[in-house]
């Protein structure tokens, strides 16, 4: 018999930043029951698909989900009841189709979201499949490398820094557990080091991360690959470093402003930096290095470091195809970040890791700087074979999730932890 929607819920939650966002609930016609949270951004892409968010001042600051909420009881939900649970391209289909515009700022990327990962997960559910193994139906899934956040800056940690994520990627581990471990030793020695040279921690960033006021973007960089050598391990060998520069949010009139070091980059001299980074760094991935619609500069860039770098659009690409298909023909990058909701339905997200695939690039599911309980991340990325996964720092609930969920995968579904199967540009 054919498993069909009987019936969709939602309400409004709050995620990781204490800002609401949507838990959406799908019902099947024998009763399973599930339920999706929607992560939620703060460096945000212009060519993301659209949030929808009530704009009340008298409700959360305007950040309020609720018409987000009306939205899938009243006319999406309705609109995909009936419908083969099992067929996600067909309900994600008349979600997109229900919307019409092509941002979905009529009903809100996370409202469709929403529905869209509720009803995997309840298909899923339903048929007695873990989710990353309902999800990856044909494809070969894949246990990602984690690249996990230690130092944070920009929109994550009130601008102490301009560049956004300070990244470790454990590859040199026969397990994810190890690597994990790894990771974690290095992140309290950022810490140990942080407080020798003076700054004061008092919190962690969005993603989990340090965000001292640094008087340089590259002392964090710095502080990272001491870590590793005082962890005992040879920087790059076992442990290599990534960047999110997120230069967007940091570019006006032209220049990329970086307060903290008075300056005021052109993208030539940013491009240079970069350069020189990964000539003193283990330094193997670089995203968004520069703003969203400098072309010309990306495929610069790209010409310069792509050989050796992996060199991700996040921002540039924001998730969506066509935006990569062309970022692919006019060679900007060689990798594109993925997140679910800079474009709205789960087909749409496993059609850019597959134009990727196609192309030879590589893809990185990414969690968002918001976020929630949920874990459905770890089984998309598994199931995505994407091979690369950036969750944040190993910390807080929302992070912990996903990588704690990645953990279950390794030891019950017997998956192996091959980094090179990432496609990084990694020594040895
Ligand atoms: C990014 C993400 C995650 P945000 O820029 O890659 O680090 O941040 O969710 O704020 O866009
Ligand atoms: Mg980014």
């Amino acid at each position: 018999m054919t498993l069909t929607i009987r019936r969709v819920q939602a309400l409004e939650i709050l995620d990781s930043r204490g800002r609401p966002t949507l838990a959406v609930t799908v019902e099947l016609s024998d009763g399973t029951r599930a339920t999706a949270k929607v992560p939620s951004g703060a460096s945000t892409g212009r060519h993301e698909a659209v949030e929808l968010r009530d704009g009340d001042p008298g409700w959360h600051e305007g950040q309020g989900v609720r018409r987000a909420v009306a939205s899938v009881e009243q006319a999406l939900g309705p609109a995909v009841e009936g419908l083969p649970a099992e067929e996600q391209a067909t309900v994600d289909r008349r979600l997109v189709e229900l919307d019409k515009t092509a941002d979905k700022s009529f009903f809100g990327a996370n409202a469709i979201l929403g529905i869209s990962c509720a009803v995997a997960r309840a298909a899923a559910q339903a048929n007695r499949l873990e989710l990353w193994r309902y999800l990856a139906g044909g494809r070969s899934p894949r246990l990602p490398v984690p690249m996990i956040n230690v130092i944070s800056g920009g929109l994550h940690a009130g601008r102490a820094i301009e560049f956004q994520d300070f990244m470790v990627i454990p590859h040199g581990f026969s397990s994810l557990a190890e690597a994990l471990e790894a990771a974690g030793r290095i992140r309290r020695l950022v810490r140990q080091r942080l407080e020798a040279l003076g700054y004061r921690l008092t919190g962690i960033a969005d993603e989990g991360g340090w965000g001292p006021r640094l008087e340089r973007n590259e002392a964090a960089i710095e502080i990272l690959a001491d870590a590793i050598a005082r962890a005992g391990f040879r920087p790059g060998e076992q442990i290599a470093l990534a960047v999110d520069v997120a230069a967007t949010h940091f570019f006006r009139d032209g220049r990329y402003q970086l307060i903290s070091e008075n300056l005021r980059l052109s993208g030539e001299a940013m491009i240079e930096r970069m350069e020189q980074w990964c000539r003193r760094y283990p330094l193997v991935s670089i995203e968004d290095p520069l703003a969203e619609d400098e072309w010309r500069d990306w495929r610069q860039l790209t010409a310069r470091l792509g050989q050796d770098t992996q060199i991700v659009g996040d921002d540039l690409f924001a998730t969506n195809l066509e935006r990569v298909a062309r970022g692919i023909e006019e060679g900007l990058a060689n990798a594109v970040l993925v997140k679910m909701n800079q474009i709205g339905t789960l087909t749409e997200t496993f059609a850019v890791v597959e134009r990727a695939r196609q192309a030879g690039w590589r893809a990185v599911v990414s969690a968002r700087s918001g976020e929630t309980e949920d874990d459905f991340l770890a089984d998309l990325a598994v199931a995505s074979g994407a091979g690369q996964i950036k969750i944040g720092s190993l910390a807080g609930s929302e992070r912990l999730a996903k990588y704690n969920r990645l953990l279950e995968i390794e030891r019950f579904a017997r998956l192996p932890f091959d980094p090179r199967a990432s496609g990084l540009p990694l020594p040895g």
